[in-house]
């Protein structure tokens, strides 16, 4: 905390950008209490500072930075800077540098980025508590998954690195062939990493799993990887071992309700010490299921026609008015407000950060095509926007503003770094390798993050072809490495990845295609190789990059 306090306050001495401050005396937060007058006094030299960082920008929030102003330096008012300053960090001080806090990670599982309210107040689904929490946190527009699909993105979480550092890139028991075979895929992550958990464990605290893992069985299971001991199960899932019977299978068919109840008796049972709950649901995945009393009501509920075009050459939804699905979606919100509601009850809302986010985009052009990722394109398996684009809300208190909203590009390997931040412990950047923590964004200031990149060397399950991809600011490369043509798309024009822009931009196109090169050799990337077997002809998924068909009723 002591470098991010010292980090804030030359920032604002040079004038960069990236010193908004909001967030940081608006109200107690995870420190001890402080009394009222102190708070007031706090509240008025916040306000002063930023108004001080005015002439400087960078407050976030997107308000653009105006220049350095000469004429704003004089004794007086440097003085008073100097107080507004020393506000700030005794504020800091008090906010972050209390108890250990607590954290509660919400992972879903192919939750897509449109499939709640708060990021698309038109959604068929029905999403109140996550659309609460949302006004409680901040939201962020552009969070990605390390990858579309599902075990590359769960190792990602857990390590802070990028998938092909881990050697897992494909969901774990995935392998298709086509035109290329697919570069190896590892079928467990590794145990000399130093997974999240094991990392808050050696800090003292008590860890909880329950749900899917998909990181590797047996002696790979999260029983050897920083939770547990005791945790049952096999394969992907493993829960506590409890004496409460779990709820039918026929009202809690993906165990959405039986994570919720372990999780609540957990936080109940540790309200007095430190915690790192990690709940990857099951949620939102196929096989759909939810309480059938659920599927009744939005088989009830008025929706519009199925609607569809296409992905590549995948049939894709274009509407969003899936019963079941739309099911499964409210029996997880209604769960996990059960688990922030916990979290009320026990009196530790204001000291325990809650993360949500999802591992990959939602499921639109295969597997019973259950939701449509509009206007984002394609969706899990793929790597444009609806394969990586993720619900991503933190709530971390006296940090985040309530109801904020932050636009920069991140990824899930920055989890790592960001949590061990927030709850003040020292940054591990071997084992976070590929992440950076997020303070500055949460703090309402700006973080010039970087480029974010993906590597899936395999045919998908979903019609996607083996690629990579990097975005960097408002420009997006995917390169298809069947026959390594590129596609380039500008996000800020056209957030759907409508327009290839690669024939008109060849600068941008050859320093982005250079920049994912050069990052797949640091990350010593593995590429797929030709397929004797194929004949050279294409993957079972055919031409890839296509146009989708949509609907202009639908598009935004
Ligand atoms: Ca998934």
């Amino acid at each position: 905390m002591t470098i991010i306090r010292l980090k804030f306050f030359v920032g604002a001495f040079v004038g960069t950008r990236g010193v908004g401050l909001g967030g940081l005396v608006g109200r107690p937060g995870l420190g001890p209490p402080i009394c009222p007058p102190v708070w007031a006094v706090l509240r008025r030299g916040r306000r002063a500072a930023l108004e001080w960082l005015r002439p400087w920008g960078g407050f976030g929030r997107g308000e653009a930075a105006t220049p350095y102003r000469p004429s704003a330096w004089s004794p007086t008012r440097l003085l008073s800077r100097l107080f507004c300053l020393l506000c700030l960090a005794f504020s800091s001080h008090v906010s972050l540098a209390a108890a250990k806090p607590n954290i509660v990670f919400i992972l879903a599982d192919d939750l897509g980025y449109m499939d709640i309210g708060a990021n698309n107040p038109q959604t068929f689904y029905e999403t109140p508590r996550l659309n609460r929490f949302a006004a409680q946190a901040m939201r962020f527009t552009a969070g990605y998954a390390a990858c579309p699909v599902c075990s590359p993105t769960r190792a990602s979480i857990m390590t802070g690195k990028y998938p092909p550092r881990t050697g897992i890139t494909d969901f774990i028991g995935g392998t298709r062939p086509g035109k290329l075979l697919p570069a190896p895929n590892q079928s467990h992550l590794a145990l000399d990493e130093v997974t999240l958990a094991e990392a808050l464990r050696a800090s003292g605290y008590t860890t909880f799993f329950a749900g899917k893992w998909h990181l590797g069985d047996g002696e790979y299971s999260p029983n050897a990887q920083g939770f547990g001991p005791g945790l049952l199960g096999n394969g992907q899932f493993y829960y506590p071992r409890s004496d409460v019977p779990p709820p039918d299978p026929r009202d809690d068919p993906k165990t959405t309700d039986r994570i919720a109840n372990e999780a609540v008796r957990f936080i109940e049972a540790h309200k007095d010490q430190p915690f790192f709950a990690y709940l990857p649901l099951l949620a939102v995945h196929i096989p759909i299921g939810a309480k059938p009393e659920l599927i009744d009501k939005y088989q009830r509920k008025q929706a519009p026609p199925d609607a569809w075009g296409c992905e590549g050459s995948s049939k894709l939804r274009i509407v969003q008015n899936h019963a079941d699905y739309a099911a499964m979606i409210e029996q997880m919100d209604t769960a996990i407000g059960r688990v922030l509601d916990a979290l009320e009850r026990n009196g530790l809302t204001e000291r325990t950060i809650v993360v949500f986010t999802s591992d990959n985009g939602g499921l639109a052009t295969a597997e019973g095509h259950p939701t449509s990722n509009l206007p984002l394109r394609a969706g899990k398996g793929w790597l444009y926007e609806g394969g990586i684009r993720e619900p991503w809300i933190i709530r971390a208190p006296g940090i985040t503003q309530p109801a904020s909203v932050c636009a920069t590009p991140v990824v899930s390997t920055d989890f790592y770094p960001t949590l061990l931040e927030l709850v003040g412990l020292p940054l591990m950047p071997q084992q976070h390798v590929d992440g950076v923590s997020l303070l500055p964004l949460l703090m309402g200031a700006t973080l010039e993050r970087g480029p974010l990149y993906w590597h899936y060397p395999h045919y998908g399950n979903q019609g996607g072809a083996p690629g990579g991809a990097v975005r960097d600011g408002d420009w997006k490369l995917i390169e298809w490495y069947e026959d390594g043509r590129c596609e380039l798309f500008n996000l800020r024009d056209d957030l759907g990845e409508k327009t290839d822009r690669a024939a008109d931009n060849p600068a941008k196109l050859k320093e982005l295609r250079d920049k994912l090169d050069t990052w797949r050799k640091s990350v010593q990337a593995v590429m797929p190789t030709p397929n004797p077997a194929a004949n050279g002809k294409p993957g079972p998924q055919g031409k890839v990059g296509r146009q989708p068909i949509q609907s202009n009723n639908l598009e935004s």
